[in-house]
């Protein structure tokens, strides 16, 4: 079987320095801000779990924390934006509080989806949701992309005049459903400003890629057989994806042409909270976590003397003091009130 070491990647060619020059102290720190609360919300979430006060179903972003992180930073909030089921961060990135999405896990009323949708479905202003359905967020963001195409031959009706794309998150599980395959021809046929992102972790639950998608790299492949421009990032470095989604992001502005991209990354953890991962070998692991993307970026701030490892640890500080106020938030949260069961519910 192939390795993600026995393939030769093309990442987009990116320099530390130039986006360190480009986005300067401030902006870089928050991103690293960032990063430190969806980490730190991932691990407080797992523990309370474990603690018997989540249910359901738990995907954690630990790993490939950089890669919705750049993504953000480079392109605005003002987009839409999709992903799937593994959706915290993206929410926690697209302005929901920590507060109302531990209640949403704790399954409390002041929860983001008032205690129904739980871990997997999270949704904000912009973030049209995490989806369970493997592949099936694919259609809504190649929706989105129409949206904004259509919206802006009716400019009176156009109230997102900042709104250029859509962003739709995937795992690598997701190549091989029909949904990506129909939804990536109709956004090449109809020009959609659709930006398809693969976040490739090498594992749909205990598959491993090569076992389940034919050809490799992913996007640079399976772009061609669309006409579509592909490109491959490295998804532990956020430099390198900022780098990546700032071009693309550029250039589809001026072409309106859609984009597959493929983030080579790792998930530190197994598939869901119930997955022990026994699929793979400690050493693998091991392999992975010594490219954790929040210390790449710290050494580069570090080397860089924007931040010092003291600093580094009082935000982290910061961050899960912000998470432990969330949990107790949570965790004094009232349940929905029965008398509530079939409100928003809609049924023909
Ligand atoms: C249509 C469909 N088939 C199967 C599943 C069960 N399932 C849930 S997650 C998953 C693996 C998906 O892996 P990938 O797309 O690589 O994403 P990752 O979990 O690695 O982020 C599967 C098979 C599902 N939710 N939906």
């Amino acid at each position: 079987m192939k390795t993600k070491k026995s393939i030769k990647y093309n990442f987009f060619p990116s320099d530390a320095s130039k986006v360190i020059a480009e986005l300067g102290r401030d902006v870089l720190v928050e991103q690293l801000k960032r990063m430190l609360l969806i980490r730190n919300f991932e691990m407080r979430a797992e523990a309370a779990y474990l603690q018997g006060k989540i249910g359901g179903f738990f995907h954690s972003y630990i790993g490939q924390e950089a890669i919705q992180t750049s993504a953000v930073c480079a392109m605005s909030k003002e987009q839409w934006w999709v992903t799937t089921y593994r959706c915290h961060a993206l929410a926690l990135l697209l302005d929901a509080t920590p507060n109302e999405l531990l209640a949403e896990l704790f399954g409390r009323a002041t929860g983001n989806a008032k205690g129904r949708g739980g871990s997997m479905h999270f949704f904000t202003e912009r973030l049209l949701g995490g989806f369970g359905i493997v592949g099936g967020q694919i259609p809504i963001a190649t929706g989105a992309a129409f949206t904004i195409n259509y919206l802006k031959s009716v400019p009176q009706l156009n109230t997102r005049k900042n709104c250029d794309v859509a962003i739709c998150f995937m795992g690598d599980g997701a190549v091989a459903q029909g949904a990506f395959h129909e939804s990536l021809n109709l956004a090449a046929l109809w020009n959609l400003p659709c930006i398809y992102v693969i976040e490739n972790n090498e594992w749909g639950m205990g598959t491993h890629v090569n076992r389940a998608i034919s050809v490799e790299p992913i996007a640079e492949s399976k772009g061609a057989s669309f006409g579509m421009e592909a490109y491959t990032f490295d998804g532990m470095d956020f430099f390198n994806c900022y780098s990546g989604f700032k071009h693309v992001f550029e250039k589809m502005k001026r072409d309106s042409r859609p984009v597959l991209v493929e983030v080579v990354s790792s998930r530190f953890r197994g598939h869901s909270i119930s997955d022990p991962g026994a699929y793979r070998s400690k050493e693998e692991l091991d392999t992975c976590m010594s490219r954790d993307p929040l210390i790449i970026m710290f050494k580069n701030l570090e080397s860089a003397g924007l931040i010092t490892e003291e600093q580094y640890h009082e935000m982290d500080k910061e961050q899960k003091e912000i998470v432990l106020a969330a949990l107790k938030f949570a965790d004094e949260s009232p349940w929905p009130d029965p008398i509530t069961l079939e409100e928003d519910v809609f049924a023909p």
